[in-house]
């Protein structure tokens, strides 16, 4: 039986929404002026040939969204409480984490319909697929592990505790390393394929999101920061909005560490916008896609200078982000306006947003 305490991200909606009162106050004068997103028509004609798939936790749903007519085409129903989203390599099946189902959701992407359903840990939250395909490493954020699904065997073949709230997974490029944010550790564990060989490096207080470069030579960790407390209302650090006031919002975490994926040595700190939460580096390397959702925006930084190129005003509480293989698009969820924005990667602009299901959070991209 579920606790009805759970799922953490549920409270840190609600914990944010007062927060994302204040804050659209706040932010009024700023973001009225972007507020006139063009509408998809007037800018997504011509070849804006992807389509995306958008899950959305209120709704325990995928949204499949062709870009070119701005508009959802089919609605598929997963798991429930689905957080995440990732395509394994071939691009033919889609890897959903069902939060409160305790399931891997695997979607036919042709047939748009559930192929399995696979038991994994309490509560997972990310997924990430090994490159050849095989096998898929989910987060559990109650049951603090990383688990291991045989994708073609179907079931789980090994897992190991991994800290406590583990949140973001990723694989190394070579396939020989898996990073996972360890939340309430302030750390991120760097664990060999093998499950063996675990290193943890400091991530600071309250790391959420992570990603790694294309050459696998460095890592980019952002988080909620310390504000709140580990173990407050949320549960998973970071969101106590008790008096969510601008002085407190300022307080937040805004810095994205930049580490060496080697050693965990940092390298730099990046300023973004209020809990950079969700990161992303186009396909070349040469850009890194921070998406800050306490303050509803995206900054994009030059990946050699470690220098912000620009900050883009996005939709209300961003939490999800996918960049399409031609590094041209970026799609960005925004879980409070049940909406996505899609962002001109090379132009650095917000080109339009498309409506989808309730608060949208996990999201992948597949060219047509
Ligand atoms: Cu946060």
């Amino acid at each position: 039986m579920r606790p009805i305490t759970k799922p953490y991200a549920h409270r840190m909606g609600a914990a944010l929404i007062c927060f994302a009162l204040v804050l659209s106050t706040l932010l009024t004068a700023c973001s009225a002026s972007v507020g006139t997103t063009p509408s998809p028509a007037s800018s997504a004609a011509g070849a804006e040939a992807y389509t995306l798939f958008v899950v959305n936790e209120d709704e325990d749903s995928l949204s499949v969204v062709d870009v070119a007519q701005g508009k959802v085409t089919a609605t598929v129903d997963v798991g429930k409480f689905p957080h995440n989203a990732t395509f394994g390599p071939d691009g033919g099946k889609l890897y959903v984490t069902s939060g409160e189902s305790g399931e891997l959701t695997v979607v036919d992407v042709s047939a748009l319909s559930v192929q399995a359903r696979i038991p994994v840990g309490k509560d997972p939250q990310d997924v990430a697929i090994a490159p050849k395909g095989d096998l898929a490493y989910v987060s559990n954020y109650d049951s603090n592990e990383l688990t291991v699904v045989d994708l073609r065997q179907q079931k789980v073949v090994r897992s190991m505790p991994v800290g406590e709230a583990p949140q973001a997974v990723v694989v190394s490029p070579d396939g020989e390393t898996i990073y996972v944010v360890s939340l309430r550790q302030g750390q991120v564990w760097a664990v060999g394929s093998s499950l063996s060989n675990v290193r943890k490096f400091d991530a600071g207080q309250g790391p959420a999101g992570l990603a790694v470069t294309p050459d696998g030579k460095r890592l980019f960790v952002g988080g909620h920061g310390k504000m709140g407390g580990m173990g407050g209302m949320s549960g998973q650090g970071g969101h106590a909005m008790s008096s969510p006031s601008a002085s407190a919002a300022d307080s937040r975490n805004r810095d994205v560490r930049v580490m060496d994926a080697a050693s965990g040595s940092q390298l730099g700190l990046v300023t973004c916008g209020i809990m950079p939460i969700v990161i992303a580096i186009s396909p070349d390397g040469s850009r890194v896609f921070v998406v800050s959702h306490g303050s509803n925006e995206v900054t994009v930084i030059d990946a050699a200078s470690l220098k912000p190129m620009a900050t883009l005003a996005v939709g209300k509480n961003p939490s999800g982000i996918a960049l399409s293989s031609d590094g041209r698009r970026a799609f960005v969820t925004n879980k409070d306006s049940n909406d996505v924005s899609v962002i001109d990667a090379v132009g650095l602009k917000v080109m339009a947003t498309i409506p989808v299901g309730k608060a949208p959070r996990g999201i992948a991209v597949k060219a047509r």
